[in-house]
């Protein structure tokens, strides 16, 4: 058996990604793995505590800067408590969002500053890093109307103008160009199951030959 792999799910609003992570963790344990199905801001009492005060309110109820500090402030914690134990027990841990959702919606689309988010990663994450990235990928349009039609979800980030949006697909993006071996860029504009064979296909692709 392998050793624990850590996958992370990364795009814009509706991208299909939480809906993918399911079907993703079922095959992973299905074949025989014990894998922690876990997401951003949050994953754990800390980091969920920390998730409502960033997704509720106004959309300027925080700076790009403050968000910064509060989702490493709810990362640091999810680390510690939860992706740290599994991984060196040997289980995955697959996460909806993770670091490369702070450099997109705080960095690209936010205008918080690289250097400050840089920073926090090597003192934050430390080697506590993605051993693949999959990046949902889908036009603004498409996945706002999906976040829309979503029941329960929190809209403080929606609520940003379109502009923001097509910044932050671009942010995502220039991570996958930069990190071609960590992240794979998926088409999220398929079916349900066209998007999952592409997801399983990727992380196959990417785990067998850096895993
Ligand atoms: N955030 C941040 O700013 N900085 C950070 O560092 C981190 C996070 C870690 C978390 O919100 C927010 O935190 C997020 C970024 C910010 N912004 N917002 N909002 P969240 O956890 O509440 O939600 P999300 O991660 O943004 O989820 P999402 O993007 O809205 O959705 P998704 O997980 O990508 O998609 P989904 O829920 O699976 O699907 C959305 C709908 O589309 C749903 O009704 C599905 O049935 C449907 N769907 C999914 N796939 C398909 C296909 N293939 N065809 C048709 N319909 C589909």
């Amino acid at each position: 058996m392998q050793p624990g792999q850590f996958i992370t799910l990364e795009g814009g609003e509706g991208a299909g990604k939480s809906t993918q992570l399911v079907r993703l963790v079922t095959r992973l344990r299905d074949g025989g793995r014990e894998v922690v199905a876990t997401r951003e801001p949050g994953g754990s009492p800390g980091g969920e505590a920390i998730r409502e005060l960033v997704l509720k309110g106004n959309a300027d109820r925080w700076s790009p800067v403050t968000e910064t500090l509060l989702m490493y402030a709810a990362r640091r914690d999810h680390i510690e408590r939860v992706i740290r134990p599994a991984l060196e027990r040997g289980a995955w841990v697959v996460c909806d969002r993770f670091s490369d959702s702070t450099r997109a919606y705080q960095g690209a689309a936010g205008g918080a500053d690289p250097a400050l988010i840089a920073a926090l990663e090597t003192f934050i994450l430390e080697d506590t890093r993605p051993d693949m990235t999959l990046i949902f990928d889908l036009p603004v349009e498409v996945g706002l109307e999906r976040a829309h039609a979503r029941a329960g979800a929190e809209m403080r980030f929606e609520s940003k103008g379109q502009a923001f949006h097509e910044r932050l697909r671009e942010g995502f993006l220039a991570i996958a160009r930069a990190e071609p071996e960590r992240c794979a860029v998926i088409d999220a504009t398929g079916s349900l199951d066209e998007v999952e064979e592409a997801v399983w296909a990727a992380v196959w692709g990417r785990i067998s030959v850096h895993g």
